[in-house]
């Protein structure tokens, strides 16, 4: 899909700040997928949608989460981890997008997983890293995105894991699976 019809489709879904949060996804995605090796267009696609059903009614990704193939153990965890896998779900069903490279690093935007392909990292490391964030350590990842992809996805998610500790906030497990993975992409036991 063209990058404007895709962008007209989600300005409709987002409100004005959040869809200028994904325009900066999307060209902090175009330039790690360039650097890294990871097909353009499909980060294009995947970071344009990342955020796709963040406003929907949390009833209604209650219901989709329920009904559909979707793990259940996601109602168990905060709602903000719904948008990734309810969204990916939906843009299939609903525009038609059904690159299932595309539709998974969508589906892992927010947590990361065990054995993320490039794609699944750059679009979790833009939403991380794209120029209007401000968490606290944020400029250390950018400069380690110039030259290590895992090492800077690892650290996004030792500073998530570790700014939801300290809130006493539930860890979803494929947040540590992500942060374990990445630890150690060649396997090791530290
Ligand atoms: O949708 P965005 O705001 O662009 O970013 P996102 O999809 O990465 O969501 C970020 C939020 O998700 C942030 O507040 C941290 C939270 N989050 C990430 N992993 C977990 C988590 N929240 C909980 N409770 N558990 C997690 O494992
Ligand atoms: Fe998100
Ligand atoms: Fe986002």
């Amino acid at each position: 899909m063209q990058s404007d019809k895709a962008l007209a489709i989600v300005e409709k879904q987002l409100k004005k700040p959040r869809y200028e949060h994904t325009v900066r996804v999307m060209e902090t995605s175009i330039k790690l997928a360039e650097k890294y090796g990871a097909d353009v267009k499909k980060a294009e696609t995947a970071a344009i949608f990342h955020d796709y059903a963040k406003y929907r009614p949390l009833e209604e990704m209650q219901r989709w989460i329920e009904k559909e193939q979707l793990p259940k153990d996601l109602l168990q965890y905060h709602h903000e981890l719904w948008h990734g896998p309810v969204g990916a779900l939906m843009i299939e069903r609903e525009v038609g997008i059904r690159d299932p490279d595309v539709l998974h690093a969508i589906t892992v935007h927010t947590t990361g997983c065990a054995g993320m392909s490039v794609l699944d990292k750059v679009v979790f490391l833009a939403d991380y890293i794209e120029p209007g964030r401000a968490f606290p350590g944020v400029d250390e990842v950018r400069k380690v995105s110039e030259d290590d992809l895992d090492k800077a996805c690892w650290m996004a998610s030792r500073n998530t894991i570790n700014m939801l500790v300290s809130l006493h906030r539930k860890v979803y497990p494929d947040t540590f699976h992500a942060y374990n993975d990445l630890l150690n992409p060649n396997g090791g036991n530290a």
